[in-house]
């Protein structure tokens, strides 16, 4: 009987350190909450540098740096000169901005360019007006690598309200090192017989290399019901040398 109190006695002293290790753990210590819920720690190692080219589109149409498309019209690209204003501001900065929709009619346009983004984190930036709004059909959706990351409608509060507004996007889930495709698309579907005029000007995507440390390898440990399975075999195996 002797071996079976010190063995509880001892089971008891594992569980109270134990359980007062784990409180300690969880309120503070090293164990910060990046490394303690296992997700890669992002650390930045500088200020956000913009990627883009050309991001107020003033290179005009054909455009260098960006890859343009427009079912009716070629190009999403336009100034004043050429498109008028649309019943809006027309550009945000510069003399050229990509203009969706502008046509009562199906119209798809797209316009896109391919950035190598830093490991780190990044954000998407960007101005938009939306001067006339046929129906909520009707969309501009900014997508990276076809994976859609913003997307406006026909029907958003924002229509008809003249002056741009800008939108930010934090895009850090492809901030790997890797090229990855930047595309402003838009679908004008004229469900009400007239079009959409959606005005995108001034992309940025704002880049902060980093260096990303990798999750901790989780330390087993040896939870308190495990204990006392140990402990419950000890005294079996103590119970047994007592009757021999
Ligand atoms: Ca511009």
């Amino acid at each position: 009987m002797r071996n079976c109190k010190l063995i509880i006695l001892t089971l008891l002293l594992t569980i109270s350190v134990t359980i007062s290790a784990q409180s300690t753990n969880r309120l503070g210590g090293s164990n910060n909450t990046l490394a303690s819920s296992g997700i890669p720690a992002i650390i930045p190692t500088g200020t956000g540098t913009d990627l883009v080219v050309d991001g107020g589109f003033e290179g005009g149409t054909p455009n260098a740096a960006w890859t343009e498309a427009s079912t009716n019209f070629g190009t999403t690209l336009c100034d004043a000169g050429s498109c008028g204003v649309g019943n809006g501001t027309g550009p945000h900065s510069g003399a050229f901005w990509s203009w969706f929709g502008g046509i009562g009619a199906s119209e798809i346009g797209t316009i896109s360019q391919s950035i190598t983004i830093p490991t780190g984190s990044a954000s998407l930036e960007f101005w938009t007006e939306l001067p006339v709004c046929d129906s909520g059909a009707d969309f501009m959706e900014a997508r990276i690598d076809g994976n859609m990351v913003y997307r406006v409608q026909g029907d958003d509060a924002a229509c008809g309200v003249i002056g741009y507004a800008m939108q930010t996007v934090d895009i850090s889930a492809f901030a790997d090192g890797g090229a990855h495709t930047i595309e402003f698309t838009s679908e004008i579907f004229a469900n009400n017989g007239a079009g959409s005029n959606f005005f995108l000007d001034d992309v940025a995507l704002l880049s902060v290399p980093g260096v990303v440390l990798a999750a901790p390898t989780p330390v087993p440990s040896l939870q308190w019901y495990a204990l006392i399975a140990l402990a419950l075999l000890l005294m079996l195996v103590g119970y047994r040398r007592n009757r021999a």
